[in-house]
């Protein structure tokens, strides 16, 4: 693969944008290399600027679940783009998206939409605090809920790979009201209550980890942690932004069966725009401004083209609840198809798989928590990155990602990238 433009590219970028890029997690930094820009994709498929197509498995980080430039995502944008792109006014769409939202998720009555799933994370923290009037929270090690300063406590994703479990600029004070569990390991978490007893507003959690590379929730683990809270007056929040409308219509709430108090969206409810949104039952959610004393606020949330992708993606997901069951078999081929090809050259690995989440890790260890994640060999996912783009596969340019499968993925492009794996577990 010839990568000169993209090379150029980024060396223009790094000139005016930190490190070349708007978000760490696309510098490469944990793989090497330079990143790859990219010219434009359709369905799974990226084109980047020196003219290669790679079968995508990341699709935006997961709002792409049906495809890059579906056409009924972007016609909507389009035609709501025509009568004005921002307003900071009603406008009826919101209303829209939220219905549809309510009616597709367990236990939630109101939603407010704000820009990212950072700001879903942190709103719903302030607004669990505001709402239990207790100040700590506990977040998992690993679990990454946006860069907000509560928690950048030991995160994942790209805070993992820049090894800052801390990172500059997060105050002593902020960070001592973020107690840190370890993930799948309900003891601790007990323990960590019963030291700050009547001090904890909420538990923070991914219900599947996705920021450690893919890591599903051990028996009886949520279901702990559901107890616990009603025990002790904590709300539990789910971070669905990765799981909302992914793993099903109502996601991880629905597919676990284990109930949160609020629910965190992103990446897929925006269908490829910047949209996050927070969620919960109406007791809780009428503690926010205007109507209660929580503040929260955005200019552009609820902005109508954004609104417009996320109500084309809804509707098409939820007038078509078999996607989740294809594009989990999908995943499943996958899985099996890696595994098999991995096997027969000897390599040490553990692949984590819910749904259409995936992950590959280097190591012989079972992965259920940062700990474990941390064990892969990152020279052999090194290798791994770089063999399977050069065999025009685009996978999570870091261990501490998942891959996310796309309904526009067909089985003939699943099993190029199986054969890719052959082709690159030869040389690791
Ligand atoms: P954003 O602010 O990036 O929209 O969402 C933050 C966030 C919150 N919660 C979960 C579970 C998340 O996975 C994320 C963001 N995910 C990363 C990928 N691991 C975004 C990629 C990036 O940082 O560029």
């Amino acid at each position: 693969m010839i990568y000169q433009r993209s090379s150029a590219l980024f060396a223009a970028a790094q000139k005016v944008i930190p490190g070349g890029v708007n978000s760490p997690v696309r510098a490469f930094k944990a793989v090497g290399g330079d990143p790859i820009f990219v010219k434009e994709a359709k369905g799974a498929y990226l084109y980047d600027e020196d003219g290669n197509r790679l079968i995508d498995y990341i699709n935006s980080w997961g709002p792409m679940i049906l495809g890059h430039a579906h056409a009924p995502v972007v016609n909507a944008v389009v035609e709501k783009a025509k009568k004005g792109t921002s307003f900071g006014m009603p406008t009826e769409i919101e209303t829209q998206i939220a219905e549809l939202a309510v009616a597709m998720v367990p236990n939630i009555d109101k939603i407010r939409f704000v820009n990212s799933g950072t700001e879903a994370c942190m709103s719903a923290v302030r607004l669990a605090r505001g709402y239990t009037k207790k100040d700590k929270i506990i977040k998992f090690a690993g679990c990454y809920h946006g860069h907000s300063d509560s928690f950048l406590i030991q995160a994942g994703s790209g805070a993992i790979t820049f090894g800052s479990p801390n990172s500059p600029g997060v105050t002593q004070g902020t960070a001592q009201d973020t107690l840190l569990a370890r993930y799948n390991d309900l003891d601790h978490v007990k323990s960590i209550i019963n030291s700050n007893k009547n001090e904890i507003a909420c538990i923070i959690i991914e219900p599947v980890a996705g920021n450690m590379g893919c890591i599903p929730p051990v028996k009886g683990f949520l279901e702990g942690l559901r107890s616990l809270c009603d025990a002790h007056n904590i709300l539990l929040i789910f971070d669905e932004v990765m799981t909302g409308f992914r793993l099903a219509q109502g996601g991880a709430q629905e597919l676990l069966g284990v109930d949160a108090d609020i629910v965190t969206f992103g990446k897929v409810i925006g269908g490829g725009l910047p949209v996050g949104a927070f969620a919960a039952s109406s007791a809780i959610m009428n503690h926010l401004a205007p109507l209660g004393p929580v503040y929260q606020a955005g200019t552009l949330s609820g902005n109508p083209l954004a609104m417009a992708a996320g109500l084309a993606m809804l509707t098409e997901l939820h007038e078509n609840p078999d996607i989740f069951k294809s594009i989990a078999d999908k995943t499943e081929y996958l899985h099996k198809g890696i595994a098999g090809a991995l096997e027969q050259h000897n390599i040490t690995h553990t692949i984590n798989r819910v749904g259409s989440m995936i992950s590959v890790h280097f190591d012989k260890e079972t992965i259920v928590d940062f700990d474990t994640a941390a064990k892969g060999n990152n020279n052999t996912f090194k290798k791994f990155f770089h063999g399977m783009l050069e065999n025009g596969i685009y996978i999570a340019p870091s261990a501490f990602e998942t891959w996310f499968i796309t309904e526009a993925l067909t089985y003939d492009d699943l099993d190029e990238t199986i054969a890719a794996v052959d082709k690159v577990a030869k040389t690791l």
